[in-house]
């Protein structure tokens, strides 16, 4: 386990969610399609709103309309981002990886830590998780504002994204600070962020803002921190990497394949030492429930896409494929499998952005993590390490 990246040892305590390797992810209790059933939605929509998942996860309790219209508005109340923060991702090259353009516009907002401040100030200890809250609410009220800001900046004309509609939900002001206006896509950007939104304490990104915010750092720094990891092609960049995989397909093969071209096709790249991106995972040991929920989305919004068909028949061949190699513990789909599909689908063409997407939806998990870490008054994270040679000699005392 130790030399194993730590798979099944158990060393965390989280409140939020919990995560079945057989059923997959459980929201306070609640599996994806129960949160698709109770949790509120906007007027006409069908998808839950985020609002509401994060209502869910800090409280335990399901929200009613009431409430999940609150946090909407505290959120658009809260969007404006700071003149400094502006400049600096004005002033980013255009080759600057989106997801770093992220992480760095993350940090540069601890300005506005409350946090810092109240700690700086001398605040007792059993108060910390109320400004934990303030920031979190601060911080994912900006969020979107700071990721329509990179998109427009690399992807678009660099101009404004506009003025934050009050009555709108969260959802509804990113998409249309992004520049979408198709209410389908603004449905997607729904279900998007809240199947994202946490995966229980060990997933690497919200493992690092624990870590990090057990230091005391404050919640900027700790999920700026969270987001450096989402940024790894093992963790959320796989996303990105499903896509770019897709693409190389599609430049092979065209989309008349037959299953045997694909099924040749993946084999020769796992021959070439490659993973294949979306496929695996380091708990489950069944499809995602995240990547079902995508692809009833996608049957019932773009059932005849070309991409959506390649989706799917990879889904029917690379199990097989994976499990006849014999590596892999886990050979069905993940999320990330999913999600770029739908993106395409709705004009959401520039891959190296979807990472940014993940990154605003998980927002959501980490920090209401953090605010029961500090409400629970969890202490730093320090667990001890070993050197191969003391593991050696305590292996040879076992033997004795
Ligand atoms: N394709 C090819 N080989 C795979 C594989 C895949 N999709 N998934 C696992 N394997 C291989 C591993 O590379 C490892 O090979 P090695 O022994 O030569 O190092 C072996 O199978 C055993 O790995 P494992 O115990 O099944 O997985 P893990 O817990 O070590 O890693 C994960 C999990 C997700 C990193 C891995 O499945 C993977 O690399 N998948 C592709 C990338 C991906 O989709 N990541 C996103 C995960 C979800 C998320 O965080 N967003």
């Amino acid at each position: 386990m130790i030399y194993g990246g730590m798979r099944s040892m158990k060393g965390m305590v989280t409140e939020t969610s919990v995560l079945d390797p057989e059923e997959g992810i459980r929201f306070r209790g609640y599996s994806i399609p129960e949160c698709q059933k109770l949790l509120p939605k906007a007027a006409g929509g069908e998808e839950p709103l985020p609002e509401a998942i994060w209502w869910l996860l800090c409280t335990g309790e399901v929200p009613d309309e009431k409430q999940t219209t609150a946090i909407s508005k505290e959120w658009a109340a809260r969007a404006d981002l700071p003149d400094h923060v502006v400049r600096m991702l004005d002033n980013f090259p255009a080759n600057l990886h989106p997801m770093a353009q992220f992480v760095s516009a993350i940090a540069a907002l601890n300005s506005e830590s409350k946090f810092a401040q109240a700690y700086s100030r001398g605040v007792h200890k059993s108060t910390y998780w109320e400004y934990t809250y303030e920031d979190s609410m601060n911080l994912l009220a900006k969020l979107p504002t700071i990721a329509a800001v990179i998109y427009r900046n690399l992807y678009r004309d660099g101009s404004s994204v506009g003025v934050i509609d009050p009555t709108k939900d969260w959802s509804a002001n990113f998409a249309a600070m992004l520049g979408y206006d198709d209410p389908l896509f603004t449905e997607l950007m729904r279900l998007y962020l809240v199947i994202h939104s946490d995966h229980e304490g060990g997933n690497v990104s919200a493992h690092t803002s624990h870590l990090v915010g057990s230091a005391l750092s404050d919640p900027y720094l700790s999920f700026s921190a969270a987001m450096a990891g989402l940024a790894g092609p093992l963790h959320g960049l796989a996303n990105q990497e499903v896509l770019v995989f897709l693409s190389k397909i599609v430049k092979d093969l065209g989309h008349s394949y037959t299953e045997k071209d694909l099924h040749d096709w993946v084999w020769n790249h796992l021959k070439s030492g490659q993973v294949v991106p979306g496929y695996g995972h380091a708990v489950l040991r069944k499809t995602d429930p995240r990547y079902e929920c995508q692809r009833e989305f996608a049957l019932k919004h773009l059932p005849k896409d070309d991409l959506f068909r390649l989706v799917s028949t990879l889904y029917k061949i690379t199990p097989d494929i994976l499990l006849k190699q014999g590596k892999a513990k886990n050979p069905w789909p993940n999320v990330d499998a999913h999600s770029g599909v739908l993106l395409q689908y709705f004009g959401m063409t520039e891959m190296n952005y979807y990472t940014v997407l993940f990154g605003v939806s998980r927002a959501i998990g980490c920090l209401s993590q953090l605010i029961w870490a500090r409400g629970m008054g969890l202490p730093l994270e320090r667990p001890k390490s070993h050197s191969t040679e003391g593991l050696m000699k305590l292996a040879a005392a076992v033997k004795k």
